[in-house]
């Protein structure tokens, strides 16, 4: 009965997590809605935290491993790590943790072994030369071509190895022959995926439907008597047959997963993160601590105000550390990984901050620094917001939104290494489980103190709106994560580049101020293979035979109105179809398939068209359903949990497609596709985000997307929308057009619009799409999509559709061709 009585152990403590999750909306709310903001959560028998919270240790960026000149080894073992109360006190807890290990990949091939960490060191990779040509079509073209190619020309590369230390997950009464399938079994697997990547799993890495089964061998007659796995009873290295166990690895690991994961050099750059994704188990393995960060270098060629060299220049010059790339700013890596002890005492979570509880942040008066921060935990949101508290007197602590200099909080860059056309000034930032965001932030007043605080709820489907005014009723982002102490020190002035001030408050002079400045950068590109997020956008539906392209250079004849004669445009896409070797008419119909959102060729798979995705649940499992047409009403039958073995959707690279996420269930879901980034373009709400604003006069947002108003004397968002609940009583917004995404907020009974682009020629093969929150995706919450490209694997056309995207910028908007 012993292994039966181990199972149901490892069950409950599941079931009790996932209880925990679905009740704790309501302990977040309980707990925040006294008169006093709560520092922090005390579930990991953390030291509790008073007022003014200034007892955390320092702030410091993670660790770092350069895969430029390492290469690495993660192995996934039961051990201890510790998280850190302050400066003096740690506390030691029990988790499946990444153990990393480095090995230079030049002589003398030193090894480095890093500490056991709840977040493992951050994984840091180059695109060392970025193709940004600004000006001719041709020469692009031939800069990709030289430098993005997987073949024949340097890439980045990640040479990283899994290995699978994890215990078994049941153990089987009495004296297992110890072959391999019975040791497979038995194993708890495991597998790794790169968040945010757009790379193929069939280019050596990143495919999350690889088990590496676990390398641990029970000894001999091993029958568990304990409720406990203790580590000493299993012996490291997995198992031939004939080997004596406890020797079996004397010829190395036998389950290792070895991954050179190929970078191209078209790759956007950004913080991405990696984690566990073994289907069924991955919500228990995040939580206990199988994720970590991940930087792509080179962020500074989309915002040159990050720029060393072209961007902001501190007067006078600032010592910027040792980072792990070099920018204009200093930067903080920041990751955010909710810790919930499942190995031990089961179901206690806290939210530490790179491993310590609110550490303190110093800047100092009017700096820029560049926060890169991470929700990598599995299951909880986050609304991070910069908060000061103030007394009322009657010993009530009332917070406000901090704006610094009287300017907001955070400037967003990127989100989810994905850069915004402009940069998006907020005071809160939605943060659901697996999503990122780069800011700049600028120091306050000197030698003041204040917070970043959150919510800590699990599901904020009813009020994640990112313009609650602090304080008000339904505020209760009062959990203390990090204290920032401005510097008593005196105020950092900048200089454009160019050499012109920038002017802060009273202390640094200038024409322009620091704030416009930034709300007046621009991406130099959001993706650097994807069309640009404006062409997307004005896409429309369109099928076979479409000649909306003719149609348009007709009318610019008549402009020119000279009879045989070409305008310029004309004789333009003539030349470039010369210089490709394609019929004009070719070319005109491969500008005419990029106008359109549905794919119009003969490659596309008739399932292409299933474009409708309906999030349900039933019985404590999660379904996603995918539907050709709208429904009237979300599917009435359970649905099919997810399966390893079914195609869901197939689309051919080439294709953009509009999917329509309809969340019919009261809790939110989070979505999330591999290797593919969308646009969010429209939600269909169940409460008028702008309620009380009025446009023309007011700023509405909603998730930090400004929504265009759909009559500028009316109203934001057009009301009488259908609901996945059957009421008419939504609201559709559309949101201004912002950068790509990989990761979105799905709201209770809320239908979501994104656009995705197959467009990428480096992702083929077989990948998922699924909720995020991972309890949810554990319980069947995903989809198989097959990506083929049946037209050919040759660069260049797809290089060419790319540039097509580029064409029609230039088409729709009357300007000449580079
Ligand atoms: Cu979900």
């Amino acid at each position: 009965m012993n292994h039966l009585f181990l199972f149901l152990r490892r069950v409950l403590i599941v079931f009790l997590v996932g209880t925990f999750i679905s009740v704790s909306t309501f302990t977040g709310q309980a707990v925040a809605d006294g008169d006093t903001p709560i520092p922090f959560v005390d579930e990991c028998q953390l030291v509790t935290l008073e007022y003014p919270f200034d007892q955390g240790a320092d702030f410091s960026n993670p660790t770092f491993i350069d895969a430029d000149e390492n290469s690495i080894l993660l192995d996934a073992t039961l051990e201890s790590f510790e998280l850190q109360v302050d400066d003096e006190t740690a506390e030691s807890y029990d988790g499946y943790i990444y153990e990393a290990t480095a090995t230079e990949l030049q002589e003398p091939y030193d090894v480095e072994t890093f500490d056991p960490a709840y977040n493992p060191p951050v994984i840091t990779v180059s695109v060392p030369e970025p193709c940004f040509l600004e000006s001719d079509v041709g020469d692009r073209i031939v800069c990709l071509q030289e430098k993005s190619s997987i073949d024949g020309t340097p890439y980045s590369l990640i040479d990283l190895t899994l290995r699978n230390n994890l215990p078994v997950r049941v153990q089987l009464p009495g004296q297992i022959p110890q072959t391999k399938e019975n040791l497979e079994n038995q194993s708890q697997y495991t597998n790794i995926h790169y968040h945010g990547f757009n790379m193929s799993p069939l280019l050596g890495g990143d495919d999350v439907l690889v088990e590496v089964h676990s390398n641990v061998t029970p000894p001999v007659g091993f029958t568990p008597t304990t409720t406990e796995y203790p580590a000493s009873s299993f012996l490291p290295g997995g198992y031939y047959p004939g080997d004596p166990p406890g020797e079996s690895n004397k010829y190395g690991s036998i389950a290792d997963y070895h991954m050179g994961v190929k970078i191209p050099k078209v790759h956007q750059s950004g913080l991405f993160w990696y984690h566990s994704h073994a289907h069924s188990l991955s919500d228990t393995q995040v939580l206990a601590g199988l994720s970590g960060g991940m930087i792509i270098k080179g962020s500074n060629y989309y915002y040159t105000i990050l720029d060393p060299t072209d961007g902001i220049q501190p007067n006078p010059l600032q010592i910027i550390g040792n980072e792990p790339e070099r920018f204009s700013v200093r930067q903080k890596v920041m990751l955010f990984k909710q810790f919930t002890d499942v190995v031990g005492e089961g179901g206690k979570r806290c939210f530490p901050l790179n491993d310590k509880v609110n550490p303190q942040i110093t800047i100092k008066p009017g700096e820029v620094q560049f926060w890169r921060i991470a929700n990598i935990g599995a299951d909880h949101y986050l609304n991070i917001a910069l908060e000061s508290f103030t007394e009322d007197g009657q010993g009530n602590l009332i917070p406000s939104f901090v704006e610094p200099n009287g300017h907001p909080n955070f400037y967003i860059l990127a989100r989810d290494a994905d850069f915004v056309k402009q940069p998006v000034a907020t005071n809160s930032v939605l943060l659901p489980p697996a999503t990122r965001v780069e800011v700049l932030v600028v120091g306050g007043d000197p030698d003041s103190t204040y917070h970043l605080v959150s919510d800590l709820k699990t599901d904020l489907a009813g009020d994640e709106k990112d313009h609650w005014a602090s304080g008000a009723p339904g505020n209760d982002r009062s959990y203390v994560l990090a204290t920032v102490n401005v510097e008593d020190t005196d105020t950092v002035c900048y200089q454009t580049a160019a050499g012109g001030d920038l002017r802060l408050g009273a202390i640094c002079p200038g024409i322009q101020t620091l704030n416009n400045y930034i709300l007046n950068q621009e991406a130099v590109e959001s993706d650097k293979l994807l069309p640009t997020p404006d062409t997307l956008a004005s896409l429309s539906e369109c099928g076979p035979g479409s000649a909306r392209i003719a149609d348009l250079l007709k009318t610019y004849r008549k402009r020119v109105g000279k009879k045989g004669q070409d305008d310029e445009k004309t004789q333009q896409l003539k030349n470039l179809a010369k210089k490709y070797h394609m019929s004009f008419k070719s070319l005109l119909d491969l500008l005419d398939s990029s106008l359109c959102i549905t794919p119009g060729d003969a490659y596309s798979d008739p399932l292409t068209q299933k474009r409708y995705f309906y999030f349900t649940s039933g019985d404590g499992k999660f379904f996603l359903t995918a539907f050709n047409d709208e429904q009237s009403a979300p599917p009435s039958f359970q649905g099919q949990v997810y399966n390893g073995n079914r195609i869901d959707k197939i689309s051919a690279v080439g294709d953009i497609e509009e999917w329509h996420l309809v969340n019919a269930t009261t809790a939110a879901h989070v979505f999330h596709i591999h290797q593919l980034d969308f646009l969010v373009t429209e939600v269909i709400l169940p409460e008028d985000p702008c309620s009380g604003l009025l446009p023309g006069t007011d700023i509405c947002t909603y998730n930090n997307y400004r929504i265009v108003p759909e009559d500028y004397d009316l109203q934001f968002c057009q009301s009488g929308a259908e609901l996945p609940d059957g009421t008419s009583d939504g609201y559709r917004c559309q949101l201004e057009t912002q950068g790509y995404r990989d990761v979105i907020n799905l709201p209770g009974n809320s239908i979501t619009t994104i656009r995705i682009p197959f467009v990428n020629p480096f992702i083929t093969g077989i990948f998922v799409y699924h909720c995020h929150i991972l309890n949810h995706e554990d319980r069947g919450m995903m989809h198989n999509l097959k990506v083929a490209n049946p037209k050919s694997y040759k660069l260049e056309d797809m290089l060419t559709l790319k540039e097509a995207t580029r064409i029609l910028i230039d088409l729709i908007r009357p300007r000449p061709l580079p």
